[in-house]
């Protein structure tokens, strides 16, 4: 589970400078804020230009058609978009908007987000040095990796869905389970296709090395989704993934969604107190691999 960074000193900053990384301090009590658009520097949108350069030009054959479709709806690829312009487009699409954060925030709020369909986008963009690799997730992670499928009705169902999910996870104590789904398929999920595996997970998306990774590498275990295995699967936060979970489709993700999950949640920690979590980079006996 990535460490919540919500205990932020207070920080002020004068009107045009860029807002500190994490400012929770100027954020509203459900941890939204401003995106400060005018505050960002040239720098930032040229990071931001790079960023999306080198993602864009390998997206073929390794991205789900559905991102490399919606993709165009970020805008020009020269600058940060604009939050409350491209809420415009989203909402038009799915109903979802872009709501600003400072950062990684709790659970709690984190889903009530969802649930609302409104979609966290963290406001700061990564620092020159952290081109390849940034600890949270930053404007550029949130906004090419995850809002590009939230212009798919299906998907954009799944990730309300979630949230609401989430919420009664918050209540069962299941907050750990439930993250492992988000994680192996909001984050780091893969898809078949008739064209072969695609990515559709953000963190992979919005990764210089990860995509091909996910996709080709002999190192990386691919298997079938399956809800109750992954919420018993531990996953790495600080490498690429050593196992990845492949859906047949959006809908297969939504269906899986459907039920409550109480009865599932006390199977699966029936099965991890006599058979223990998996490893990443175990395939069980008899899973279906890619
Ligand atoms: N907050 N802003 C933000 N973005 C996330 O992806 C996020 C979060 N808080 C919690 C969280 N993700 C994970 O715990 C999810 O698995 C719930
Ligand atoms: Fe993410």
């Amino acid at each position: 589970m990535k460490a919540l960074n919500v205990g932020v000193a207070p920080t002020t900053y004068g009107e045009g400078t860029r807002p500190p990384r994490g400012d929770y301090a100027g954020a509203r009590s459900n941890y939204t804020c401003e995106q400060n658009w005018a505050a960002y520097s040239s720098q930032d949108h040229d990071l931001y230009r790079r960023l999306y350069q080198r993602q864009a030009a390998q997206l073929d054959g390794l991205a789900c058609d559905e991102f490399i479709t919606a993709l165009g709806q970020l805008g020009a690829p020269d600058q940060i978009p604009n939050f409350d312009a491209l809420s415009e487009k989203l909402h038009r699409a799915t109903g979802w908007s872009i709501e600003a954060v400072p950062g990684l925030i709790p659970e709690e709020a984190f889903f009530s987000l969802l649930a609302a369909r409104k979609f966290p986008v963290t406001n700061w963009i990564r620092k020159p040095e952290e081109f390849d690799y940034v600890v949270e997730p930053d404007v550029f992670h949130d906004l090419f990796g995850h809002v590009p499928l939230l212009f798919n009705p299906v998907f954009a169902d799944y990730m309300q869905a979630y949230g609401k999910g989430g919420l009664k996870a918050s209540s069962l104590d299941a907050c750990e389970l439930l993250a492992r789904l988000y994680w192996y398929t909001v984050e780091f999920g893969l898809i078949c296709t008739p064209q072969g595996l695609r990515a559709y997970g953000a963190g992979i998306l919005s990764s210089a090395g990860e995509l091909t990774h996910s996709v080709r590498s002999a190192q990386a275990q691919r298997i079938a989704f399956n809800l109750a295995r992954i919420m018993r699967s531990r996953y790495q936060i600080d490498s690429f993934q050593s196992s990845y979970f492949v859906i047949d489709s959006y809908q297969q993700l939504f269906d899986a969604t459907a039920p409550d999950f109480t009865a599932l949640y006390a199977l699966v920690r029936a099965e991890i107190a006599t058979r223990g979590e998996i490893e990443a980079g175990l395939v069980l006996e008899g899973e279906r691999r890619y």
